[in-house]
C-alpha cells in the first residue's frame, strides 16, 4: 500500500517515562474502572497525562506539520513469525524522536494498528471469536500472515491460547467481542494467572460514547478482568494503540508471566491515526545477577550433606544448567507438576513430582533434606502441605548455618512469601545458574555424605513406588489405561505433549508417565479447570506441528468443552503432519477378483 498525505495534524506525545517495572501488578492497573461507569465517559486523557500502562507523558505539545508524501508502503512491520519468545523491537531513548519515522503509522485505523502490532510482537496465531464490537479488528485478519483459529467458544479460545503458550514458551493471544465474549474468558484468564501463563487477551468494546450506558453487549470489562490479570486496561485513543499493545506483550512475558487484558472500544478501532503515534515505552534494564548471594549458595552446597533441587516451571529454559548442577554436585531433583520433564525423569537423580499427588519418595526426600534449593518454584500449598511440619531438617540446618532454603525466583516478591529464604536469588534462573556453576566445588559430589544421600534417595524410590491393584474382573483401571498408553508413546516420548482435564486421570497421568521434556505436560494446576484439556491440546498442536499432542481426559472434564472437537476437525487448522510421527499405512491386499 502506498498513500500520500499532504497535511497532517500531529498530536505528539514526547518524553514518556515508565511508571512501573512491569511487575505483577496491582500498581499497573488500567485507570478506567471508576470513570467508565459514567455515561459518555471522556475517553481522551487530559493534556500532559497519559495513563496507558503506567506511562506518563511529561509535557505534551500539539504541533501542526506539513508532511508531503508520507509513504505507508512499509510501516515498519518486521518479519512476522518468530520461534523465539515474542521479541519486541528495541525501545528508543526518550529524545530519539524521529518525525518521519513516527509518522509511518499515520493513516492507519486502530484495528490495523492492533493487527500490525501483533505482527511486530512476533505473533503467528490468534485464538478468537467474532462479534459486533470486534469486527474492525477481525477484518484485519483477512489475508493476514497471522493464523486466526476460531474455537467453538471464547472459553475454548482462552484455553487454546494457554495450551499454545505453555507448550511453546511464547505468548498466547485471544480476541473476543465485548460483553459475553469477554465474560467467557474470565476462567481462562484466572487459569493463566494461577499457572503463570503469558497471555494477551484483546476484547472489543462498545464505542466510548456508549460506555457506562448498559449498552447492548456492554460489560465492565476492565473491572471484571482486573483481579485475574497482571494488567487490565481500556485503550483511550488511537494514538496510544501501538504503544499499549507493545507494553501488553512486555508485561505478559516478563517477570512472573501472566495474562494481560486490553479492552478496545469500537470507535477507537475505526478511528484513523492522524499524525504520530505515541512512541513505544522504555524498557526496564535487565536484572543483574547477585554474585554475593551466589557465593552464599556455593558455600551452602559445600557444607550441606543432603541437598535437593526442588524445581518449578520458572526453570523451563534452564534444562542444561540444571542438569549440569545436579550432576556436578550429585543432587537429587524433584519437580512441581508444571516442571515435569525439565529434568529427565529417567535420570537416576530424578525423584519425579513431589507434593500432595506426587511421589511419596520425593516427599520423604524433601522432609529429610538439609538444603532445599528451589529453582523457579513458589512453595505452593500442594507441595508443602502443613507449613509447620514441612522440611524440619532444612529448618534446623538453617538455624545452624549448615543448610536451609535457597530460593531462585525471577519475581523478587515471591521470595519469602511462604517460607523465609536462607538465601534469596532474585532474577532469571538461567543466568543465575550459569554464574553459579563455575563457583561450586565439584569435589563435594564424591564426599561420603553426598554419596550416601544419593544412595538413600535411590532406595526411597525403590521402597515407595506408585502402585495399584489391577482389576481382575475384565474391567480396567485408569492407571492401566495410562500405563498402556505410555508404553505405546514411549518410543516417541521426546516429541510427546500431553494435555489433561482435571481429576484422577490428571494426577495418574503425572504419576504413570515418565516426563523427559520441558513444556510437555499441559494441565490446569492452580485453578484446576475441568474442560481445559481439549482446547489446550488444540492450542499445543497449533504451536507444535511437529509434535504428537495427546489429550488424556476424564469423562466429566471432556463433557465441559467437547464442542471444541469441531475446531480440531477443521481442515483449515491444518497443523503440518510430521512424517516421523505419521504411522505407515498398512498396505491393503489387492482385492480378490
Ligand atoms: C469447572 C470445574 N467444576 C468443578 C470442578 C470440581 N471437580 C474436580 S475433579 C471433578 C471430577 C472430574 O471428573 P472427570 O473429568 O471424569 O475425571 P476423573 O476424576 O473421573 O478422572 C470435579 C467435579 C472443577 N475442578 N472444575
Ligand atoms: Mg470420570
Amino acid at each position: 500500500m502506498s498513500v500520500c498525505l499532504s497535511t497532517v495534524t500531529l498530536t505528539r506525545s514526547r518524553r514518556l517515562r515508565l511508571g512501573h517495572a512491569g511487575r505483577a501488578s496491582t500498581e499497573v492497573r488500567g485507570s478506567r474502572g471508576e470513570t467508565s461507569r459514567r455515561r459518555g465517559h471522556a475517553s481522551r486523557h487530559p493534556p500532559g497525562r497519559l495513563s496507558a500502562c503506567g506511562l506518563e507523558t511529561v509535557g505534551r505539545d500539539r504541533t501542526t506539520l506539513s508532511v508531503h508524501h508520507v509513504r505507508l508502503s512499509s510501516f515498519g512491520v518486521p518479519s512476522p513469525v518468530s520461534s523465539e519468545l515474542n521479541p519486541r523491537p528495541p525501545c528508543r531513548p526518550i529524545d530519539d524522536f524521529d518525525d518521519d519515522e513516527d509518522l509511518q503509522f499515520s493513516g492507519l485505523t486502530g484495528g490495523r494498528l492492533v493487527h500490525d502490532s501483533l505482527l511486530e510482537c512476533g505473533v503467528d496465531t490468534v485464538f478468537g471469536y467474532s462479534g459486533g464490537a470486534n469486527l474492525p479488528i477481525l477484518d484485519q485478519f483477512h489475508d493476514s500472515k497471522i493464523r486466526f483459529v476460531m474455537n467453538r467458544s471464547e472459553q475454548c479460545c482462552g484455553h487454546a491460547a494457554e495450551g499454545y503458550a505453555r507448550s511453546s514458551g511464547r505468548t498466547g493471544v485471544i480476541l473476543t467481542t465485548s460483553g459475553p465474549g469477554l465474560t467467557n474468558i474470565i476462567t481462562p484468564l484466572q487459569d493463566a494467572r494461577g499457572d503463570s501463563t503469558p497471555i494477551v487477551a484483546l476484547s472489543g468494546q462498545v464505542p466510548t460514547a456508549a460506555v457506562g450506558t448498559d449498552a447492548f453487549q456492554e460489560c465492565m470489562a476492565v473491572d471484571l478482568t482486573r483481579p485475574c490479570t497482571k494488567w487490565s486496561y481500556q485503550v483511550q485513543s488511537v494514538e496510544e494503540v501501538r504503544s499499549v499493545m507493545h507494553e501488553a506483550f512486555r508485561v505478559a512475558s516478563s517477570g512472573k508471566r501472566g495474562p494481560v487484558h486490553i479492552d478496545l472500544p469500537k470507535d477507537i478501532m475505526t478511528a484513523v491515526l492522524q499524525g504520530a503515534a505515541v512512541p513505544l515505552p522504555m524498557q526496564p534494564p535487565p536484572q543483574a545477577v547477585d554474585r554475593k548471594a551466589l557465593d552464599h549458595v556455593a558455600n551452602l552446597l559445600r557444607v550441606a550433606k543432603k541437598p535437593i533441587l526442588y524445581v518449578g516451571q520458572g526453570a523451563n529454559d534452564s534444562v542444561a544448567e540444571l542438569t549440569a548442577l545436579a550432576e556436578l554436585c550429585n543432587i537429587p531433583v524433584t519437580t512441581t507438576l508444571h516442571a515435569m520433564g525439565i529434568f529427565s525423569e529417567h535420570h537416576p537423580l530424578s525423584m519425579h513430582m513431589l507434593g500432595m499427588h506426587g511421589a511419596a519418595y520425593a516427599n520423604y526426600a524433601i522432609q529429610a533434606s538439609d538444603l532445599i534449593i528451589a529453582v523457579g518454584s513458589r512453595f505452593d500449598d500442594r507441595t508443602t502441605g502443613l507449613l509447620g511440619k514441612y522440611a524440619p531438617v532444612a529448618k534446623a540446618a538453617a538455624a545452624e548455618g549448615k543448610g536451609g532454603f535457597v530460593h531462585f525466583d525471577i519475581e523478587a516478591s515471591q521470595i519469602g512469601r511462604v517460607l523465609e529464604a536462607t538465601v534469596a536469588v532474585a532474577g532469571d534462573c538461567k543466568g543465575a545458574l550459569q554464574t553459579l556453576l563455575p563457583m561450586v566445588d565439584p569435589g563435594t559430589a564424591s564426599t561420603p555424605a553426598r554419596q550416601e544421600w544419593a544412595r538413600h534417595c535411590g532406595e526411597l524410590k525403590e521402597k515407595f513406588p506408585f502402585t495399584y491393584t489391577p482389576c481382575t474382573d475384565n474391567k480396567i483401571k485408569t492407571q492401566q489405561v495410562i500405563e498402556a498408553l505410555y508404553k505405546g508413546l514411549r518410543p516417541q516420548e521426546e516429541k510427546m505433549v500431553v494435555s489433561t482435564g482435571v481429576g484422577n486421570h490428571q494426577m495418574m497421568s503425572c504419576q504413570f508417565i515418565r516426563w523427559t521434556q520441558p513444556r510437555s505436560i499441559i494441565t490446569s494446576g492452580s485453578l484446576g479447570t475441568m474442560g481445559f484439556g481439549l482446547p489446550a491440546a488444540i492450542g499445543a498442536q497449533v504451536a507444535n506441528p511437529d509434535k504428537m499432542v495427546v489429550l488424556i481426559d476424564g469423562d466429566s472434564s471432556f463433557n465441559m468443552t467437547l464442542n471444541d472437537l469441531g475446531t480440531a476437525a477443521d481442515p483449515n487448522l491444518n497443523p503440518r503432519p510430521n512424517p516421523d510421527l505419521t504411522p505407515t499405512p498398512t498396505p491393503t491386499p489387492n482385492p480378490q477378483p
